[in-house]
């Protein structure tokens, strides 16, 4: 009794692994259990080869897993847990950083603790993420060489968060408060307002990637910094799915504008602009877009906006939200279909914003895509000018760095496009740097060395990297191909890279004839990207096309990174829902939703495993579901219409072009008839479709 061993369950699911668990009691030939979830099990004699000793390190966790002697997967997840349950979110692997995200501001990163932290090996003090900005700094005096953190984890898991307490630790130890310092760590909230949006998956997610690199001088001092960054995700700023937003400068700026600014920007409430709604969200629990303007508009003060360039960029967000509520008509000129802007106040507002005449002809989301794109890189562009200190010839020996690497966490959603595409394929390439520090090289190097090892299995993603970008005829070379290729459509696309990869055992064709999309198996996981690539062969067109641009920055960064001593922080999501401590209390759930459904408990029992009801009480709660699942239903729907009411040239262009070329009835005019609303009316024959958009 009170042992510690390994269950077995082998429950068949995904992530199966044996979990911790305590011995209650051994009574006549049989064990009872607690596992670490909190659940009982009886085990029998004849079943006992579920059950396994635990080995003494792991029954009340140890700072660095490699103590652990059950080093295995179990092991290490049994010691985030048991180390997370008490608030302990780092751990060590060696000089590896893990970061289990609180989702609570805990109190460790106080000025006091940068004290205690600083100075020391890893392994004195507690694991922290103080620790490795520590022993960055440090590394970087003593052996006189340039370092790098790599940060990494999905999305939500904490990157960011941790890249600012790693700068935060930085200036506080480089020395003086200077003006240098300040301006370094007020870069962030600007390029969050203008990069991070709310996504389901992270309410501040950064929807690009940034190298941050901090420049010392000869004493250690914060000299200056320059930041690099990678590929902005453009399509939030004209759509964003069902519960996220678009960019939070948008709510920020309609929220905590002045009146008279706002009045002569034609500016009001951000539900009144169709590129701040189609995820039906306008607002972020735990956000608060009012204060953040005001430490944005400061920040930009501290990196030397001027008044001007702030009304610059004020106009530009206005215009682009007005754009984005302009309505498009179809018209027939000269038996061709044409598409006007409907005159509108927004129309004149947008027009004299962008100081142009309101002749704006064919104004389309990539226009939008190509304004915001800029004005993000220009930001990016002048918090640059004022934090770079280009080296002086002096400086140039001396001078030493510490590079932070902040990117967009893996994404797996529904739909995925073109862009989690390049998202991934850049969470793909930093693995691959772990992959070869962690285990390739060292094992190399011990093979050199003639040293007496025992070789670590570890999943290489190599293949996958090389198919989705080194080898001849890569997935992106394909699609960049295709876009150039005059006559590349989707469908040539999909046949192309099906034909070149399907034996590939890292890339999933489409099951049939009819699929639309493809997948590829990812080191975290299955992305299936629907063929979405249409929209982004109009950016792709462009010379140099946006693959391979990317592909170009991400190998410019790969040999940045290998130059330098890096240090790596794996920062990992505890759970879905963006709360501090949840884990999967079946039992406590039913408990409470029975309780606040059905009142007290005289009617009902809970058993081990199963509620016991009356049927009126089964039937009450099936209404309840059925009440619960309705709602949803209209709300989806109610975002779906709001999605189709909007219509712009591009949409309403091939739904015409689609009706004439599919529905042959319909080819004359007489048949349909675009309303001003954007959908089109049919005139018979298919009732069921009635509407197409
Ligand atoms: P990410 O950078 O890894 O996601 P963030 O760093 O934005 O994730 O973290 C998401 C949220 O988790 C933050 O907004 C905080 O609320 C919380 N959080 C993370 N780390 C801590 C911490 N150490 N202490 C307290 N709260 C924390 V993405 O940018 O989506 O890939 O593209
Ligand atoms: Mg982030």
């Amino acid at each position: 009794m009170g042992d510690y061993v390994w269950l077995d369950l082998k429950t068949g699911r995904e992530f199966d692994v044996p979990v911790g668990a305590v011995v209650k009691l051994c009574d006549s030939g049989q064990i009872q259990v607690l596992d670490d979830e909190g659940r009982e099990h009886w085990i029998f004699p004849q079943n006992a080869t579920n059950i396994k000793p635990m080995h003494p390190t792991s029954v009340h966790g140890v700072e660095d897993m490699i103590r652990l002697g059950d080093l295995n997967e179990a092991g290490i997840l049994r010691n985030l847990l048991i180390r997370y349950n008490e608030h302990v979110i780092y751990t060590y692997t060696g000089s590896i950083l893990v970061a289990v995200n609180p989702y609570q501001l805990l109190p460790i990163y106080t000025p006091d603790h940068i004290r205690l932290y600083t100075n020391r090996k890893i392994g004195e003090m507690p694991p922290h993420i103080f620790a490795i900005a520590d022993n960055c700094y440090f590394n970087m005096q003593r052996n006189n060489k340039d370092q790098c953190c790599i940060i990494s984890g999905e999305s939500g898991a904490g990157k960011t968060e941790s890249t600012k307490l790693i700068l935060q630790f930085l200036a506080a130890i480089s020395g003086q408060h200077s003006w240098i310092e300040q301006q370094v760590l007020e870069a962030t909230p600007i390029l969050e307002a203008f990069g991070n949006a709310k996504t389901i998956r992270n309410d501040n997610s950064s929807r690009f990637g940034k190298y941050i690199d901090i420049h010392f001088n000869k004493r250690g001092a914060i000299e200056g910094a320059k930041i690099e960054q990678y590929l902005l995700e453009k399509s939030r700023v004209c759509r964003q799915a069902a519960d996220e937003r678009n960019y939070h400068i948008f709510y920020c700026m309609l929220k905590g504008m002045a009146p008279e600014m706002k009045a002569k920007l034609g500016l009001g409430l951000a539900r009144e602009y169709s590129y701040l709604t189609t995820g039906n969200c306008t607002e972020c629990d735990g956000r608060d877009d009012l204060a953040d303007y005001s430490s944005i508009l400061s920040a930009m003060k501290v990196l030397m906006f001027s008044e001007t360039e702030n009304l610059e960029i004020s106009k530009l967000l206005a215009a682009i939200l007005h754009l984005g509520n302009l309505r498009f008509e179809a018209r027939t000129y000269d038996n061709l279909d044409a598409c006007v802007v409907v005159r509108s106040p927004d129309l004149m507002t947008a027009a004299s914003l962008m100081e142009v005449c309101t002749n704006l002809g064919i104004m389309s989301n990539t226009v939008v895509h190509g304004i915001y794109g800029r004005l993000f890189v220009w930001i990016v562009d002048k918090i640059n000018a004022a934090i770079y200190r280009p080296p002086t010839c002096e400086s140039s020996v001396i001078r030493r760095s510490i590079g932070l690497l902040d990117i967009f966490g893996f994404e797996n959603f529904i739909v995925n496009s073109f862009e989690q595409l390049c998202i991934n394929f850049a969470n793909e390439n930093l693995q691959q740097f772990f992959v070869r520090h962690v285990f390739k090289l060292e094992q190399e190097e011990y093979n050199l060395e003639d040293i007496n090892w025992q070789h670590i299995e570890f999943t290489d993603n190599q293949d996958a990297l090389d198919m989705i970008a080194n080898k001849p005829m890569n997935i992106i070379s394909l699609i960049d191909e295709e876009s150039k290729f005059p006559k590349g459509t989707d469908a040539t696309m999909l046949y192309k890279l099906n034909s070149q990869h399907k034996l590939n055992t890292n890339y999933f064709p489409p099951k049939n004839s009819y699929e639309t999309q493809f997948g590829i198996q990812h080191f975290a996981g299955v992305l299936s990207a629907k063929e979405r690539y249409l929209t982004h062969r109009f950016l792709l067109k462009r010379s140099p096309t946006l693959s391979s641009q990317f592909k170009r920055s991400l190998e410019m960064l790969m040999r940045t990174l290998s130059v330098c001593q890096p240090f790596f922080v794996r920062c990992i999501k505890p759970n879905e829902f963006k709360k501090p401590m949840v884990r999967e209390d079946l039992r406590g759930t039913c408990q409470r939703i029975v309780s606040a459904r059905l009142g007290k408990q005289d009617d009902w029992q809970i058993g081990k495993t199963k509620i016991f009801l009356k049927d009126q009480h089964d039937m009450q709660l099936e209404i309840e579901r059925d009440k619960a699942i309705t709602d949803k239903v209209i709300l989806i729907q109610k975002s779906v219409r709001r999605l189709k009411a909007r219509t712009n040239f591009l949409r309403l262009r091939s739904a015409v072009v689609f009706i004439q070329k599919v529905w042959r009835g319909y080819r004359s005019r007489k048949n349909y008839q675009i309303m001003k609303s954007g959908f089109i009316r049919l005139q018979a024959v298919c009732r069921s479709r009635k509407y197409y958009r």
